[in-house]
């Protein structure tokens, strides 16, 4: 198996949180390689760029609100099964149901607003990590 590469985002609550660190050492104490890395505003465009998958939903709107209220820090990730072994470790979007022991289950709950705040985003597949890589680091 070849080295993959995955996006992470830490979210504005994340970063708001003071969770940036707990979530790098993650990264890093799973043995994963930290290739890049940048703090950002991201601006709308962006965003819906990034987010292309959910427009229409329900939750879309206040998912970009959302990822427009904070700096956001931009990471890519590398080894082996990076992409399944990164979602592993944020557990399942909804951090009530995340298990314990994963950063959206330890770190997270709900708050009862329109969008899931959920600390983290990781790609969910080979394409959509090379996709959203080239969105965040397009240098
Ligand atoms: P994930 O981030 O686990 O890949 P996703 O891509 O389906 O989940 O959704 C992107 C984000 O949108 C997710 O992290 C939180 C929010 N979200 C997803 N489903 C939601 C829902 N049913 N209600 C509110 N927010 C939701
Ligand atoms: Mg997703």
């Amino acid at each position: 198996m070849s080295k993959e590469r995955t996006l992470v985002l830490i979210k504005p609550d994340g970063v708001a949180r003071g969770l940036v660190g707990q979530v790098l050492s993650r990264i890093e104490s799973k043995g994963y390689v930290i290739q890049a890395m940048r703090m950002l505003n991201a601006d709308r465009a962006l965003l819906e760029e990034h987010y292309a998958e959910h427009v229409g939903k329900s939750f879309y709107e206040p998912l970009v609100e959302f990822m427009l209220s904070g700096p956001i820090v931009a990471i890519v990730a590398e080894g082996e099964r990076v992409i399944e072994g990164f979602r592993s470790l944020a557990g399942v979007t909804d951090p009530t149901l995340a298990a314990p022991g994963t950063i959206r289950g330890d770190l997270a709950r709900d708050q009862g607003t329109k969008v899931v705040q959920n600390i983290v985003h990781g790609s969910d597949s080979p394409t959509s990590a090379e996709r959203e890589i080239q969105i965040f680091f397009k240098n």
